[in-house]
C-alpha cells in the first residue's frame, strides 16, 4: 500500500505500520517525526493525542537504552487535521552496527502513508559562537559512517536531500534559524579534537551520530526530509570543555521548552 516495492526491511516496516494504524485507529499518517536528544517535549505542544505505544509492541523496534531516549511512539492530531506519528527516539547505528535496524523507523513512517519526515537530533557544534541550546536547520550532510541502509543497485539522488522547500517553511516560522552541514560519525565515542577539525575542514558545521543514515533511508522511500539539529555541546576541542553525556542531556533539557515549541510550530506549518 503506502510503501511500494521490495527491499530488505520493507515487509517488516509494512507490518509495523499496520500495527500502528490498528492501534491508533488512524489509517494514514501525514507526517513522521523522530525526536533526538533534547527534543522529547515537542509532543506536548503539538495537538490532540490519538494514542501512544511502547516500542516493545511494534514489530522491528527493539529500540536502544540510552539515557534521555524515549521508547514510545505517539500519534497526534494537529489543529489542521494532519495526523503526525512521533517516535520518541531512534535506533542508532552504534547500538548494534545494523543500518537496516536504523532505517526501520523511517521506513515505518513511509509505510503509514506519510510524505514528510522531520528528523531531529542532538549534536556537537563546530562553531564556538553557536551556544549550546541553539537549533540549526540541516542543509546537507556528509556521511562518514562508511555504511548505508541501502542494499543493491539503489542509486538514490541525494541532491536537495534536506528539502529546501521545508527549510523555507521553517524559516518563515523563525527567521533567526540558521543552516548547517551535518557530519555523521558512527560513534558511540565522541570525536577527537582532530576529527572535529577534519569535519570542519570538510565543510561541516555539526557533528552527530544519527541523521545521515536516517535521511538516506528516507530519500530511498521518497520521503521529503526536514532535518533539525539541537547543538547541545561544542564539538571536542572547539572549547576547553570536556564532553559528558550528562552535560549534553542537561543542555538539551534547558533548551527543551523553547525548541520544542518552535518545532511544534514548524510541524503545524508544513
Ligand atoms: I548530543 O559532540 C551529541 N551528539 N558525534 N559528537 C557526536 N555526536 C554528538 C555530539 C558530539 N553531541
Amino acid at each position: 500500500m503506502f510503501l511500494p516495492g521490495d527491499h530488505p526491511g520493507f515487509d517488516l516496516a509494512r507490518q509495523a505500520a499496520e500495527v500502528l494504524a490498528d492501534r491508533f485507529g488512524v489509517t494514514r499518517h501525514d507526517i513522521g517525526v523522530v525526536l533526538g536528544s533534547g527534543w522529547a517535549h515537542t509532543i506536548d505542544a503539538l495537538g490532540e493525542i490519538n494514542g501512544e505505544m511502547s516500542f516493545d509492541d511494534i514489530p522491528g523496534l527493539a529500540g536502544d537504552s540510552v539515557a534521555g531516549h524515549v521508547q514510545k511512539v505517539t500519534s497526534v492530531r494537529l489543529p489542521n487535521g494532519h495526523n503526525v506519528l512521533v517516535f520518541g527516539s531512534r535506533t542508532h547505528y552504534y547500538a548494534n552496527r545494523d543500518a537496516q535496524a536504523v532505517a526501520h523507523v523511517v521506513r515505518t513512517i513511509a509505510a503509514t502513508g506519510a510524505a514528510t519526515v522531520v528528523l531531529t537530533n542532538g549534536c556537537g557544534g563546530l562553531d564556538a559562537q553557536v551556544a549550546p541550546g541553539t537549533p540549526v536547520l540541516i542543509s546537507d550532510h556528509i556521511n562518514l559512517t562508511g555504511t548505508t541502509p541501502l542494499v543493491g543497485p539503489e542509486f538514490v539522488d541525494m541532491t536537495d536531500a534536506y528539502a529546501s522547500r521545508l527549510r523555507v517553511v521553517a524559516k518563515e516560522v523563525d527567521p533567526s534559524l540558521t543552516e548547517g552541514v551535518y557530519v555523521q560519525f558512527s560513534g558511540p565515542q565522541y570525536e577527537t579534537p582532530a576529527e572535529v577539525q577534519m569535519a570542519a575542514k570538510l565543510g561541516g558545521d555539526l557533528v552527530g551520530m544519527s541523521t545521515a543514515l536516517d535521511t538516506i533511508a528516507a530519500r530511498h522511500v521518497g520521503l521529503e526530509v526536514l532535518g533539525v539539529s539541537l547543538v547541545t555541546n561544542a564539538g571536542a576541542g572547539v572549547t576547553e570543555a570536556p564532553l559528558s553525556h550528562e552535560d549534553v542531556i542537561a543542555a538539551g533539557e534547558s533548551a527543551a521548552p523553547r525548541v520544542s515549541r518552535l518545532l511544534a510550530d514548524i510541524i503545524r506549518a508544513i
